[in-house]
């Protein structure tokens, strides 16, 4: 309740703001994309999380303001960004039932220029499962559309490998849990190569989240995952902290 009315206060008064987190290309040591994340510190409160807000928008009916103001800053911002460096959005499960949002996403990249390509759409698993027509027309559109699509935080859910036969995905984005086990887990290893073989295979990238160390970077680098996500290679950031960070390397 308190939090909801909060939450409309913040739009209104853009408490909120978009951080950036960069993912990097194994391949070429330089960063691909950045996912945008939604940030809120909230004046008396402090930082709130979106694992937090996000699903009073969800029932509130304010997720899908709250999600055109993410893209259009994402888009705004992108198509400022040098070497055609993509972003990549979190799309929320409740708003894969809206049928406006192919238009909303329209017009997020035709205000801000940016090319459909270079817009990545990062979907859970939770959304697949639900097998519901709406999301299956809107992914449809999407690809028509030329979005990217990734499969965010991936083995977490269930039978995931009949989402990659039924949509042609992007990315896969192998969740944080696979990652933290590596050094421990013989089955954390064994899923990791597995998943990268299939990617490979299926002519997508995979991208390892959740990279803390030095020891897990050269892990997955070994394993050939094709980028990779975390701490140890940059925290979200305001964008004009990872502006600069893409000038430096373009
Ligand atoms: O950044 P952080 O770890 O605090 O994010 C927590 C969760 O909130 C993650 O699951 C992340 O995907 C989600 N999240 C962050 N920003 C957005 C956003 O703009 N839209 C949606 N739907 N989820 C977001
Ligand atoms: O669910 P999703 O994968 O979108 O969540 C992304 C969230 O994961 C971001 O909010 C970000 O703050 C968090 N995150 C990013 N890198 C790391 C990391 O290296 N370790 C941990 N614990 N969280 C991370
Ligand atoms: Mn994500
Ligand atoms: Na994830």
């Amino acid at each position: 309740r308190n939090l909801e009315a909060a939450l409309r206060v913040a739009i209104e008064k853009e408490e909120l703001e978009v951080h950036y987190q960069p993912i990097v290309d194994l391949r070429t040591g330089k960063v691909s994309c950045c996912e945008a994340l939604l940030r809120w510190n909230h004046p008396e409160l402090g930082p709130i999380s979106p694992a937090k807000f996000i699903p009073v928008a969800e029932s509130t009916g304010l997720i899908a303001p709250l999600s055109h103001w993410v893209l259009a800053q994402a888009c705004n911002a992108a198509a400022q960004w040098p070497g055609g460096v993509t972003v990549a959005v979190n799309m929320s499960p409740a708003l894969l039932k809206d049928l406006h949002l192919s238009h909303m996403i329209l017009s997020s990249l035709y205000t801000s220029g940016l090319s459909a390509d270079r817009l990545e759409l990062e979907i859970t698993e939770s959304v697949l499962l639900e097998d519901n027509a709406q999301a299956n027309t809107l992914i449809r559109e999407f690809q028509k559309i030329g979005l990217k699509l990734s499969i965010d935080d991936f083995g977490t859910g269930y039978s995931s490998l009949a989402y990659l036969k039924k949509y042609r995905f992007d990315k896969i984005k192998i969740d944080t849990s696979f990652i933290a086990d590596v050094t421990r887990s013989k089955e954390a290893r064994a899923i990791i190569h597995a998943l990268v073989g299939l990617a490979a295979e299926l002519d997508m990238e995979i991208v390892a989240e959740g990279i803390e160390t030095e020891t897990q970077l050269g892990y997955v680098t070994g394993a050939r995952c094709t980028a990779a996500q975390g701490f140890y290679l940059g925290r979200p950031s305001r964008e004009d902290v990872i502006r600069r960070r893409l000038e430096a390397q373009a």
